[in-house]
Order: C-alpha cells, then sequence, then structure tokens
C-alpha cells in the first residue's frame, strides 16, 4: 500500500512540487548588484497613466464611483493623447536628478499599456492611438540612462476569471464567474511578454494582493518566472507586510519606513532588503481634475530627503491627463536645480549615524556625514555621537566652516544664523 502510495505521488510530480516548493531564492549576481544600484539610485518616478486618466478622477474611479464595467471599457475608443512623449517624460524624470521611472504597466482596471497578445483590451489593440507606450518609455529610458519598472496589478476589475472577487470592484456590473487559474496563466503570459520584449527591466511592482489577501496567488511561482526570465530584475510587492520569499526590495506606501502614517504599514516590519517609499505630490495618483493640491517644492525635497534619512528611495508620482500637470512639471525642475547642488548629500549614501530626529536626517557616505536641517528654530544642535575623530565641519553648499564643542552627550554645532534653506546641509568629515 505504501509502495503504491509513493509510485502515485512520483508520477503526479507530488515530490518534485514539494521540493520546489522547499527551494529558498537565492538572488543572482545581477540581482544582487540591482540591489546596490537601487540602494544608491534615491529617486524614481511613478507613472499612473491609463484609460482612467480621461475621468480625471483618479485611478480608482471604476470601483470608487461604482461605473458599470462594460461602458467603462469604451473609454478606449477616445485614449488619443495626442502630446504623449516618452523622451520629454523621461527627459523631466532626469533633470529632476531622478534615476528610474516605474510606470503603470496595467492598474486594478485591467487595461494594458502595453502590446499584449493575452487580451485585446490594450492600448494598441482597442484604442485609435494604437502606440505601444512601454515601449516607447523603454526606448527612452534606455537613451538616458534611467531603468524602467513596470508596476503590474494583481487585482483586476475586468476580467471575468479574476474570480473569486475581492474585497474591491464589486459593484460594477460583472458576471461573477471564472476560473482562478486562467487568471494566473494571463498574468504569467503577460510577464512573460514585459520581460522578453522590452530589454532589461529594472523591477516589477506588484500591487493588489490584499484585495485577496487568502488566495492561492502562487507568488513564488510567480517570482521565479520573473527571475528566470531576467534574474536582475527586482520585484516588490505592495502587500503592505515584511517581504515574501522571492521578494529585492521592500515598499511603503505613503510613509517612510517605520512609520504608518497612511495606515497601511502596520504590519509592514522593516526588513534589510533595499527599501522605496511612494508619495503622490498632490494628493491622488492617477490625474484628478480636482486635485491642484500640490504639496510645496520644500516640502517634497523634505519627503526626498527623508527618505534617504531613513534607507529608502522616494518613488515620486506623476498623474498625466494627456500631458504631465503644470504643477508637475514646475516641482519637478525646482527639486532638479536643487538636487544640482545637494544630490551628492544623497546618491550613494546610506542612512546616517543619527536616526531621524525632530528637526531632520543623517546620511553618510565614505568618511563624510551629512546633517540635513530641515527645521530647527535656534543655532545649536547636538549630534549624539561620541568617540568620532573630527577632521572638519562645514557648510556643504560653500564650505564655510562650521563653530562646534565636543562635549561629553556630543558635538554641539554652533550655527551662525537659524538656518532658512530648504535643507542646511552641514558636511562633518571625520578622520
Ligand atoms: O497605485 C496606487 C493606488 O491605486 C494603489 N497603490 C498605489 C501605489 C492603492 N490601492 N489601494 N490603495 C492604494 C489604498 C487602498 C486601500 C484599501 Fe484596503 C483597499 C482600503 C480598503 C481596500 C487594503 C485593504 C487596505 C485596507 C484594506
Amino acid at each position: 500500500m505504501r509502495k503504491i502510495f509513493i509510485i502515485t505521488l512520483l508520477l503526479s510530480g507530488g515530490i518534485s512540487s514539494f521540493c520546489l516548493a522547499q527551494e529558498k531564492y537565492t538572488p543572482s549576481k545581477e540581482n544582487l548588484e540591482n540591489r546596490q544600484w537601487f540602494r544608491d539610485a534615491k529617486f524614481g518616478m511613478f507613472i499612473h497613466w491609463g484609460i482612467y486618466s480621461m475621468l480625471a478622477d483618479g485611478e480608482w474611479v471604476l470601483t470608487n464611483k461604482n461605473l458599470n464595467e462594460e461602458e467603462y471599457q469604451k473609454l478606449a475608443d477616445g485614449f488619443y493623447p495626442s502630446k504623449f512623449n516618452a523622451d520629454e517624460w523621461v527627459r523631466a524624470a532626469k533633470d529632476a536628478g531622478m534615476k528610474y521611472i516605474c510606470f503603470t504597466s496595467r492598474h486594478h482596471d485591467g487595461f494594458s499599456m502595453f502590446d499584449t497578445k493575452q487580451s485585446d483590451y490594450n492600448v494598441v489593440k482597442a484604442t485609435p492611438f494604437k502606440r505601444d507606450v512601454i515601449k516607447e518609455l523603454a526606448e527612452a529610458c534606455r537613451k538616458h540612462g534611467l531603468k524602467l519598472f513596470l508596476y503590474y496589478s494583481h487585482i483586476d476589475w475586468h476580467r471575468p476569471d479574476y474570480y473569486p472577487w475581492g474585497r474591491t470592484g464589486r459593484n460594477t456590473g460583472r458576471t461573477p464567474s471564472g476560473t482562478w487559474e486562467d487568471y494566473l496563466k494571463f498574468m504569467d503570459a503577460q510577464l512573460t511578454e514585459l520581460l522578453t520584449n522590452y530589454g532589461s527591466i529594472g523591477g516589477i511592482w506588484f500591487d493588489g494582493w490584499w484585495d485577496k489577501p487568502d488566495a492561492d496567488w502562487q507568488l513564488e511561482r510567480q517570482y521565479a518566472l520573473v527571475h528566470r526570465l531576467q534574474p536582475g530584475c527586482l520585484i516588490g510587492n505592495n502587500h503592505h507586510k515584511a517581504p515574501f520569499e522571492g521578494e529585492d526590495f521592500q515598499m511603503f506606501e505613503r510613509d517612510l519606513p517605520g512609520q504608518n502614517k497612511a495606515g497601511y504599514s502596520a504590519d509592514a516590519e522593516i526588513s534589510t532588503l533595499p527599501l522605496e517609499s511612494c508619495e503622490t505630490m498632490n494628493n491622488t495618483w492617477g490625474y484628478n481634475i480636482n486635485d491642484r493640491n500640490f504639496k510645496s517644492t520644500k516640502q517634497l525635497i523634505h519627503t526626498l530627503v527623508g527618505a534617504s534619512g531613513n534607507n529608502a528611495n522616494l518613488l515620486l508620482n506623476v498623474g498625466p491627463g494627456g500631458d504631465f500637470p503644470e504643477g508637475s512639471v514646475t516641482h519637478l525642475k525646482e527639486i532638479g536645480e536643487w538636487m544640482k547642488t545637494y544630490g551628492e548629500t544623497l546618491y550613494g549614501t546610506r542612512a546616517g549615524i543619527v536616526p531621524h530626529q525632530p528637526w531632520g536626517v543623517t546620511t553618510q557616505k565614505d568618511n563624510k556625514l551629512y546633517v540635513h536641517i530641515l527645521n530647527l528654530d535656534k543655532t545649536e544642535l547636538l549630534l549624539p555621537i561620541t568617540g568620532k575623530k573630527v577632521k572638519s565641519i562645514a557648510r556643504f553648499k560653500d564650505k564655510t566652516p562650521v563653530k562646534y564643542k565636543k562635549t561629553k552627550e556630543g558635538i554641539l554645532l554652533q550655527l551662525e544664523e537659524i538656518p532658512a534653506d530648504i535643507d542646511h546641509v552641514i558636511e562633518i568629515v571625520w578622520r
């Protein structure tokens, strides 16, 4: 009897799949190099763009407004963004000091922004525009030396085989039926296209697992596929948990690592993987006509510096309508100007020895510590650092020496005046 059982197990492939499931993921050499690149890169651009952008009410409009899904599909008939210029978008990112772009290849509405054979519901087949947006972005990224990451939604509010439904998108008139296995195969086939047809992809940014946390997502198998096609491709999944096996970076939506201001990160224990925080410039990801509530350039720079000081990249979002909103363009230019001077104090650094403080953060590289003073209403600042030998302490921007005293508690900086710049950076060089 036992023999028969073992033979059956062997024949059914039970043992081999059992062994596979037990295998631990070992990142490839390219993957480890890319993780290092990612940690150094510090700043990227998120782009949320799809047929929802035409309704100008954010990327969740289908579900938030309980639109009829069949009617929603007709938006594609009118998608003709005549101003789209991948080169200009990538250049705007580059000029802002960004090193990579993460573009929504397919958001929760299920519409693919690339030429896919897996569904006609895509930008080439279903719209008069007929252009493969990802192909154009990939070419522009290659030309300008930025890496392209692809956002890929696990949720799909369009396909019948995204079934059983999750907690979202339930009132859009869809027929409740379909086979989950088909959906998994569809995603594999699309990921294969994305990782085969567009050259080297920096990473896949998954989102939506939380819609059905108990579903059989077969993530390890999906991740293995991604890594088999492009071993260097970094996988991140916005599941708001500590990273799962097979992931290469960890993201925090609208929060710095360790904070939970947005309310999504309560279970997101910080891992040792490279970290990324994503944030909107106004309040929404996809274009929203009512949202001109842009943060100030100063606030955005503080977010970027805060991310670096917490060992994370900032992935800053732009939500184009037909083109980049004016507010984003202005901010990107201003951030770019600032980065020309101060980029050196962020790129390639790691969180400094002084952890996040009410007055700001620190970053470090080689024998230098950059003290980023963001909010200080006095001229003295005590850095709780003892036992290090100082070679020099100076204002970063013009190298003017800064007075300081060594005390039992640490190094007491004595500034000439209360800092008024966006980020008053002091450079400490250790002996
Ligand atoms: O692509 C952008 C958003 O469309 C997507 N992620 C960013 C990058 C996003 N989807 N949802 N959210 C962000 C927040 C959603 C929160 C909720 Fe829920 C979904 C509230 C209820 C359902 C997840 C599950 C959080 C609480 C329960």
